[in-house]
């Protein structure tokens, strides 16, 4: 069986990982759309670094949780052929065993120089001061997909939504395009959604099944 399956912050979120949306959603004042942006870098990339340096600590201080696993455990099973794609920068699927994950949105464990378009590994904290290893120019930014800047696999993403037997969305609020439209694509392709949430998501009508509670019950259920 061909699965594409969807994550978003809502299943690292009983790992202790603040989602975007729940709670006021805030972060020092700021709206998360106003830190994750190429303007708000260019006009003050210490805030910038600043945000994603303390999300990269929480990730590496996070662990992954029973979903994460049980996601993990789907991917190893030869009856049935996963793509995982996640808007999440965390590595928590990686670490849960999950052998290939599609990261949209990038990577928190990525650094990439804003001159030249070099990709290294991140060091837990980055300053835009910090020379890139190929050009030496000081041009260092997250490895992120930012408001406006277009994510990574998509043409791989539609295409094994349009070839799938299921698309699941797991934890994610339908309100960031274009993941928030791939439930719609998948239907529009004949393909069955299924939504697992712990509340209704905006793009819920889309799903032709939805069930309701956290990640970590329903997962596992749902991959046993
Ligand atoms: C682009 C950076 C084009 C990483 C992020 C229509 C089409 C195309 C684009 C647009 C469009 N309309 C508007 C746009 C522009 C924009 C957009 O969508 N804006 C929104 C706000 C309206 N989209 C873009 O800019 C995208 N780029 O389209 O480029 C282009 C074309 C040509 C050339 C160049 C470019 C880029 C989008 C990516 C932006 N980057 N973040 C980071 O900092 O993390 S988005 C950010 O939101 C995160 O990546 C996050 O993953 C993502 C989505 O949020 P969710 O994961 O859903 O998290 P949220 O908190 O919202 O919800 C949590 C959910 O979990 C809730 O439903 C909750 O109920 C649930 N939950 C909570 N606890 C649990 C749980 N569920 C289960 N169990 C629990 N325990």
């Amino acid at each position: 069986m061909k699965i594409v399956v969807l994550t978003g912050a809502g299943i690292s979120a009983e790992s202790g990982l603040r989602t975007f949306r729940d709670g006021d959603g805030l972060w020092e004042s700021h709206r998360v759309e106003d830190v994750a942006t190429p303007g708000a870098f260019r006009r003050d990339p210490a805030l910038v670094h600043r945000f994603y340096n303390m999300r990269r600590a929480d990730a590496r201080a996070a662990r992954p949780n029973a979903a994460h696993l049980a996601l993990a455990d789907l991917g190893r099973n030869p009856a049935h052929d996963l793509t995982l794609v996640t808007q999440n920068v965390d590595d928590l699927h990686e670490r849960a065993g999950s052998p290939k994950v599609l990261h949209m949105h990038g990577a928190l464990d990525g650094a990439l120089c804003a001159a030249c378009g070099h990709r290294w590994p991140a060091p837990l904290r980055m300053q835009a001061t910090d020379p890139c290893p190929a050009c030496n120019r000081p041009a260092t930014r997250p490895d992120i997909v930012w408001f406006g800047e277009m994510p990574h696999h998509l043409d791989r993403i539609i295409a094994a939504i349009a070839a799938a037997d299921l698309f699941c969305a797991i934890g994610t609020s339908g309100q960031v395009y274009p993941a928030a439209g791939f439930a719609a694509c998948a239907r529009d392709h004949d393909v069955p959604t299924l939504e697992l949430n712990l509340t209704d998501s905006a793009n819920a009508p889309d799903f032709s099944r939805r069930l309701t509670g956290p990640a970590t019950r329903l997962v596992p259920d749902w991959v046993a």
